[in-house]
């Protein structure tokens, strides 16, 4: 096992990493830039070091602070949470050059993933249904309006080196199309510096269900059943639940059963998430995250496995914590990421939290690294914390979650706490009815109070 584990992040996901390390025994390193001195992380570490200035790009993404910091400390591995360099596949060698393990998958799957059209040429072979499309990119020489036709209207133009919605244009006919290929590829070269672009079917009114997945690298993986991320706005999740409220056990069996096949076959090592859109009884994969994600926690009430501390176990040679029929799905879990934003505007609100209350009680979970007190700083994400639920089943998830909202206070700073407190007494939530235009449609319908 790991002796010194460095945590190359901040936020809540550190906190999240230290409470894993602690369990096993690890010594920690906490490290921060000059806006984050005073964060939560850095006061529980065992160690911590300063890596740079407030802008990520010159601390948290900052790699030779980070091997420098290594070395000062004497840190064996490096656990990257998410965002940052966790899916960083240059990260993830130069560690290995240097005599350290990334706590994450092998360089060459978070390099495949990373390319949307490598990934789902990827999953097709290993078995895995994935949206009727282009079979790879589509350059100046194709034809694309025959490959569109083929396909049938309307399309949808991805970027390769897009993902979670950067770099995409529908098309509706063929009237749009050579538009939206010239613009999504001009987008894709100036944001990603690769002009590559594919084509799929446009899902008109799809669900987002993704199967959390866990391998060992040696050709042994299991599914954990599904998380249901299709309340968001901006392709930003808002709010996430497992299990999906339209998932009978045996579509779960069944497409969880392909997913962890595929792991086994690509031998791959560590969780990884593999999303789908979910429409008419379909599953399609669209991409593959190679990451520990931000809505882990669902998984980890629905089944009880301990997926950070499964990482960290796994990444030193471990073996998988038990076999697909030991995996048992409990309950219902909800999850709400509450933000400092306008609940209306969304507009960041960085600030100090004056007043902090966390609720408790039966099934409620915080996962945050906020105090009464904490300066949210304007550098990072403004996630102020997860407020996790678990119940026997949905209805009293809701039950709970309802009660626990009420019961939280974050004062200070906007919230989009009130959202999720009239999100919790919607009726098409309460049925589970819901898809991933949903909540942008709720929202346009709510005008903003004066
Ligand atoms: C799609 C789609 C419809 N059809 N692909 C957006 C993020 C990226 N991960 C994939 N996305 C989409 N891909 C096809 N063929 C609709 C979306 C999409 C979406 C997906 C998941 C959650 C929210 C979304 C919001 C808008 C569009």
């Amino acid at each position: 096992m790991f002796e010194k584990i460095l945590i190359a992040n901040r936020g809540e996901i550190a906190l999240r990493i230290l409470r894993a390390c602690k369990e096993l025994g690890i010594a920690t390193v906490a490290v921060h830039s000059t806006a984050d001195a005073d964060a939560m992380h850095v006061r529980l570490a065992d160690e911590s070091v300063c890596i740079g200035p407030p802008a990520s790009k010159d601390s948290y993404l900052n790699i030779p602070s980070l091997l420098a910091a290594c070395e000062i400390t004497g840190a064996d591995a490096v656990h990257p949470g998410y965002g940052f360099l966790s899916e960083n596949a240059r990260f993830a060698e130069i560690l290995a050059d240097h005599n350290l393990k990334f706590i994450g998958p092998k360089a060459e799957h978070i390099r495949l993933m990373g390319d949307k059209i490598e990934a789902k040429k990827t999953a097709k072979r290993l078995g895995i249904p994935v949206v009727p499309g282009s079979d790879g990119g589509v350059g100046p020489e194709d034809d694309a309006i025959a490959i569109a036709r083929e396909i049938g209207f309307p399309v949808l133009v991805k970027a390769a080196a897009g993902g979670g919605g950067r770099g995409m244009k529908v098309a509706q006919t063929e009237a749009d199309l050579l538009m939206a290929l010239s613009t999504a590829s001009n987008e894709a070269k100036a944001a990603f510096g690769d002009a590559s672009v594919y084509l799929e079917k446009y899902l008109t009114k799809p669900r987002h269900i993704e199967i959390q997945v866990l391998g060992d690298g040696r050709g042994g993986a299991l599914h954990l059943g599904e998380r249901d991320c299709s309340l968001q706005r901006r392709h930003q999740k808002v709010w996430e639940e497992g299990p999906s409220p339209i998932l009978s056990p045996e579509a779960r069996a069944r497409i969880g059963g392909i997913c962890a096949k595929a792991m086994q076959d690509m031998q791959y090592l560590g969780v990884g998430t593999i999303e789908f859109l979910h429409e008419d009884g379909e599953f399609y994969f669209i991409e593959m995250n190679t990451r520990i994600q931000v809505e882990h926690p669902v998984t980890e009430m629905i089944t009880d496995i301990d997926l950070v501390l499964e990482q960290i176990r796994i990444a030193a040679g471990g073996d998988l914590p038990c076999t697909q029929d030991e995996v048992n799905i409990i309950g219902h879990s909800i999850e709400c990421r509450i933000n400092a934003e306008n609940p209306e505007t969304f507009r960041p609100s960085p600030g100090t939290i004056t007043q902090y209350h966390a609720p408790g009680g039966l099934g409620v979970r915080i996962d945050s690294a906020v105090y009464q007190g904490y300066k949210i700083p304007p550098y990072y994400d403004s996630l102020v914390g997860k407020l996790i639920v678990h119940g026997k089943n949905r209805p009293e998830c809701l039950m709970r979650l309802r009660r626990a909202l009420d019961e939280i206070v974050v004062d200070g700073v906007e919230t989009t706490l009130p959202l999720f407190r009239a999100l919790a007494r919607e009726s098409d939530i309460i049925e589970g009815d819901y898809h991933i235009h949903w909540l942008e449609q709720y929202l346009a319908g709510k005008p903003a109070k004066t």
